[in-house]
C-alpha cells in the first residue's frame, strides 16, 4: 500500500465528546474513514503502542503517521482534504484563538458539570481516572466541589449558550455564516456532551431557540462514511510504511529544537499523564513530530500541537 492510499484511521470511542468534534469535521468534509474503537479506560495497549504513551481520545492514524489531539487532527485533515474547508471565512486566525477557549476552559467547565452532577453514580474506576485527569491530585475534593457548586457551573455555561444564540439570531445556519466550520464542531462538542450526559442539558439548551436549531443542524451533518477496523488491522497498516512527514525544524524555534534530538512531549496540564519520548523529526510554530519505534507497528512518527503541550529536551 502506498502512503497516498492509506485510509484515515480514527482511534476513538462513541461516547467521547472530543472524538465527536472530529467526527463532525469529517462529516463536514464528507470523508470516508476507518473506525477503531478503543477502551474508555487505560490500559489501551493497541493505542499506546502507536502513540508511545499518549492515552487520550481521539488519535488519528494515516499510514505510519499518528496524530494526537483534536487540534492536530483537524489541522492535518484540513491540509490533506482542503475542500470543503473547515475555515470557510477569512477569520481563521481569530477562530483558532477562540478554539483554545472552546477546547480548554469551556470543555473543562462541561467536564465539571457532567462529573459533578453524577458524582454519586460514577463507577469508582472511571471517577478516579477522569478525576485525576481533569481535576488534579485532589480530584476527590474537586468532584465534591463541582457537585456542590453545580448551579454556579451551569450559570457559567448558560452565558455561552446565550452568546451562541446571539451569534445565530440573524438567521445564519452556522456560526460563521452559510457553511459549517471547525468552530461549529468545536462549540458543538461541548454542547453535545452536556446535552447527552447531564440530565438538565436538553432543557437548558431549549431556552435558546437559535442555539437549539443550530445544534440540530450540526447534528444532522453526520460523520461522513465510517467502517469498522480492528486494532490489529490498524497496526498492520503502519507496519510496512514509513512516515510521509518532511523532516526539519523551522527558523527561530524558541527552544532551539534540532532534528535528531531526543525529546519528551506531554499535555501541559496536571493530568498525571505519561510523556511521549522520541527523536525529533519535525517542529514548527504550530506542530511537533517525533520518530519512535512501536513494538508492534514498527517505525512511526507521532505528531502533537505545540499549543498546550510541553516539550522537554534531554
Ligand atoms: N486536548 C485533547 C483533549 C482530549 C481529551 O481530553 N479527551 C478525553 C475524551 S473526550 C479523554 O482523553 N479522556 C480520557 C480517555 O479517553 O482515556 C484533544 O483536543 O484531543
Amino acid at each position: 500500500m502506498t502512503p497516498t492510499e492509506s485510509p484515515v484511521i480514527f482511534h476513538n470511542y462513541p461516547q467521547s465528546p472530543v472524538a465527536e468534534k472530529v467526527r463532525v469535521v469529517m462529516g463536514i468534509k464528507g470523508l470516508s474513514w476507518r473506525n477503531v474503537e478503543i477502551p474508555r479506560l487505560p490500559p489501551k495497549p493497541n493505542l499506546t503502542t502507536l502513540t508511545g504513551g499518549y492515552r487520550r481520545t481521539p488519535v488519528m492514524q494515516i499510514g505510519a503517521d499518528i496524530y494526537c489531539d483534536s487540534h492536530c487532527i483537524i489541522r492535518e485533515l484540513e491540509q490533506r482534504y482542503p475542500a470543503p474547508s473547515v475555515m470557510p471565512t477569512s477569520d481563521a486566525g481569530l477562530l483558532s484563538c477562540l478554539s483554545r477557549w472552546t477546547d480548554g476552559a469551556l470543555f473543562e467547565l462541561s467536564v465539571k458539570i457532567v462529573l459533578g452532577a453524577s458524582v454519586d453514580t460514577l463507577p469508582a474506576e472511571f471517577a478516579q481516572d477522569r478525576g485525576r485527569l481533569y481535576l488534579g491530585e485532589n480530584w476527590a475534593e474537586g468532584l465534591k466541589r463541582a457537585n456542590a457548586e453545580l448551579p454556579h457551573l451551569i450559570a457559567q455555561l448558560r452565558v455561552t449558550l446565550l452568546w451562541l444564540d446571539n451569534q445565530l439570531s440573524d438567521g445564519r445556519p452556522f456560526l460563521t455564516g452559510t457553511d459549517a466550520a471547525a468552530i461549529d464542531a468545536q462549540m458543538y462538542h461541548v454542547v453535545w456532551f452536556v446535552h447527552g450526559r447531564w440530565e438538565g442539558g436538553a432543557l437548558l439548551l431549549r431556552e435558546f431557540e437559535h442555539a437549539q436549531h443550530w445544534f440540530d443542524r450540526v447534528s444532522a451533518i453526520g460523520h461522513g462514511t465510517q467502517s469498522d477496523m480492528t486494532p490489529e488491522a490498524a497496526l498492520a497498516v503502519a507496519t510496512p510504511l514509513d512516515s510521509v512527514t518532511e523532516p526539519g525544524v523551522a527558523d527561530h524555534d524558541p527552544q532551539g529544537l534540532k532534528v535528531g534530538q531526543q525529546v519528551s512531549i506531554a499535555p501541559d496540564v496536571n493530568g498525571g499523564e505519561q510523556s511521549v519520548q522520541g527523536v525529533l523529526r519535525m517542529a514548527n510554530t504550530e506542530s511537533i513530530a517525533v520518530d519512535r519505534v512501536s513494538d508492534i507497528a514498527g517505525s512511526v512518527c507521532v505528531h502533537f500541537p505545540r499549543a498546550g503541550y510541553r516539550v522537554e529536551t534531554q
